[in-house]
């Protein structure tokens, strides 16, 4: 006979045995846009992929102004920008350099100042660095790439820098700045331009930089092959439009794949996979909603000829740094993605295969610090920005080791 006592118990199992099989997302709030769907399953909200690595995060260096951007040199130290405009090279052992001379003047405002930083994929043998920063300009202002080179002749500096490119037009404010860079395989250099906030219909404009991915050579130039050469009113630098505020971009040198992350609204973060010439959406399609709480445009997640994002966050964790970890120093990780979260607070961990998320997990909830930027290190540990006036250098290493 059924007691009541033995239906519970095996009410109970059952719940167990769902919760074993599936762990549920790591989301556990509603999203800000009710009764928007998913174009594919696995597109949001995969379910938790909890770790098998034993990790500590160490604390390599502190007293950084709202760091942004980090690059590894190839002796193992590092350079680090500041956003109000400085830049040091934090050494192995953690100390920092006073800043560095030769850094371009920047306007250090809200989300912008001195931003990214990329070494020249020939650094071994020409020393050059790119920067991005935020230029006042005539009118209002914009994101511009400078070159330079790191010379270390009388202590190290930046010298014969210049600026290779112009993010146009410029516009008034500082907010959805941009701009993470990153070389693909053939040496070319993809910049990552935001929509400035106050005109994000610029991010369906081809005759506009802003919102866009922008492909130039090293010295600034528009490479022949570009999607968007010879087309009548477009700019030959655009690689991909349709972007609101991309603050991560890393490019796999193995599958040739380059992986873009970027700011929604309420809602709407997204990962992409960038390829030359689409349109990832914005504003035109996107998942979540306006800060006035109504919907973006017609309140659209899908349209014919509009890029569907990879994965999508809803609430936004607002994702800035991502790098990919290809390293040996935690073997499961590998080919994972790894996603700052600023707003929310964690480095977010994505398990990817054949192209799709399959598996997140939340690391560092429990430091309660915005990540601006991540990148892995040389040995294989895994290096964080936090984002605040006394930001720090962190890293992520084996337990016991
Ligand atoms: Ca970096
Ligand atoms: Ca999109």
């Amino acid at each position: 006979m059924v007691t009541i006592r033995n239906t519970w118990a095996v009410v109970a199992w059952f719940v167990a045995l769902a919760l074993a099989a599936e762990p549920g997302p790591v989301e556990t709030y509603p999203p800000e846009a009710r009764g928007q769907a998913p174009a594919f399953p696995g597109q949001t909200r995969v379910n938790a992929a909890p770790s098998t690595e034993r990790y500590k995060v160490v604390s390599v260096a502190t007293g950084l102004e709202s760091p942004w951007g980090l690059a590894f040199l190839p002796d193992g130290r590092a350079l680090v920008t500041e956003k109000p405009g400085r830049l040091r090279v934090l050494n192995s052992n953690g100390s920092l350099s006073v800043p560095l001379p030769g850094v371009p003047k920047v306007l250090a405002s809200g989300q912008a100042g001195l931003l990214d930083i990329v070494l020249d994929p020939q650094f071994a043998a020409n020393h050059r660095v790119y920067l991005t920063y935020h230029e006042a300009r005539a009118f209002g202002s914009g994101i511009s790439v400078y070159r330079a080179t790191f010379d270390e002749t009388s202590g190290p500096a930046l010298v014969e820098g210049r600026v290779i490119f112009r993010a146009e037009p410029s516009r008034v404010g500082t907010t959805n700045v941009g701009s993470r860079m990153a070389f693909l395989g053939d040496g070319t250099l993809i910049v990552s331009v935001g929509d400035r906030f106050g005109s994000r219909d610029e991010a369906q404009n081809l005759g506009s930089d802003l919102g866009k991915l922008i492909r130039i050579t090293v010295d600034g130039q528009i490479p022949p092959d570009n999607p968007f050469v010879g087309v009548a009113g477009a700019r030959g630098e655009i690689w991909s439009l349709g972007h609101r505020n991309p603050q991560g971009l890393t490019f796999d040198a193995a599958t040739g794949t380059l992986w873009e992350v970027e700011h929604g609204a309420r809602g709407g973060d997204e990962l992409n996979r960038p390829v030359a010439g689409r349109n990832y959406g914005w504003p035109v399609i996107t998942y979540g909603i306006d800060y006035s709480g109504f919907p973006i445009g017609k309140g659209l997640t899908r349209q014919e000829g509009l890029e569907q994002p990879v994965y999508y966050w809803d609430p936004v964790i607002a994702p800035s740094g991502l790098a990919l970890y290809q390293a040996d120093l935690f073997p499961s990780w590998k080919g994972n993605l790894f996603v700052g979260g600023l707003r929310g607070e964690h480095l977010d961990r994505l398990v990817v295969q054949e192209g799709r998320v399959v598996g997140e997990e939340r690391l560092l909830t429990e430091l309660g610090e915005r990540v601006r930027e991540v990148e892995v290190g040389p040995e294989g540990a895994i290096y964080l920005l936090t984002d605040n006036p006394r930001g720090r250098v962190l890293k992520l290493v084996p337990a016991g080791k």
